[in-house]
């Protein structure tokens, strides 16, 4: 009996102990920060090719030579305070066809149709490299316009930090057997996009 209330004073004298360490166990300090602020930081890119910002560029009057190429390298940079996604895709992307002569027309017998669409985009390749690396490619057909960027997008996230540049080059190929009298003064041009993108947990979406 006696051991018992030993047992409940030593419990009490514990706890009683606790509290009263409990009560001086902090040692404390305060500071109030004043004239809190949240300022987002900043996204922007900033896009040159021999000093001149991005501009759409129009290949034309194909046939001097066979075989056509060409390219060219805008460097990318992040100008902001954030790193951020970069994203290439074509957008414009125009075929006319710009009248048809009698040597057209055997070739692309609907060449005078209105609103048709002209085929010197099909018969055109346009690649895109990263740094000197291939990336993604596709023809410059209109229906082909969403290729680029769509694969571009299954790439590997390439992240630019704040003041990071990148080069991307454009290089575009026909093949002289790529194309023959059907292209006869037909045109193409699309404007190269790029973008930087905030970093997101999880994915982006596929249509971003
Ligand atoms: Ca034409
Ligand atoms: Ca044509």
């Amino acid at each position: 009996m006696n051991k018992k209330v030993f047992y409940s004073s030593i419990l009490i004298a514990i706890v009683v102990i606790g509290a009263i360490a409990g009560t001086y166990a902090y040692f404390t300090a305060t500071r109030t920060t004043n004239a809190n602020r949240f300022i987002s930081g900043t996204l922007d890119l900033d896009v040159a090719a021999n000093g001149n910002k991005l501009e759409p560029f129009i290949i034309e009057n194909m046939g001097a030579t066979g075989n056509i190429g060409g390219t060219k390298t805008w460097t990318i940079k992040n100008t902001g305070s954030l790193p951020g996604r970069l994203f290439v895709r074509l957008q414009n992307v125009i075929n006319e066809e710009n009248g048809c002569n009698d040597q057209e027309k055997v070739a692309d017998p609907n060449c005078e149709a209105p609103d048709k669409e002209g085929n010197l985009g099909d018969a055109i390749t346009l690649k895109v490299s990263l740094d000197g690396t291939d990336m993604v490619e596709s023809t410059l057909a209109t229906v082909d316009q969403t290729k680029i960027g769509q694969d571009w997008y299954n790439l590997e996230s390439i992240v630019l930090q704040p003041n990071e540049e990148r080069e991307v080059t454009v290089y575009w190929n026909a093949d002289q057997s790529s194309y023959g009298n059907e292209v006869q003064s037909d045109s193409v041009q699309f404007d190269v996009n790029f973008r930087l993108i905030q970093l997101i947990e999880g994915e982006y979406p596929s249509n971003i």
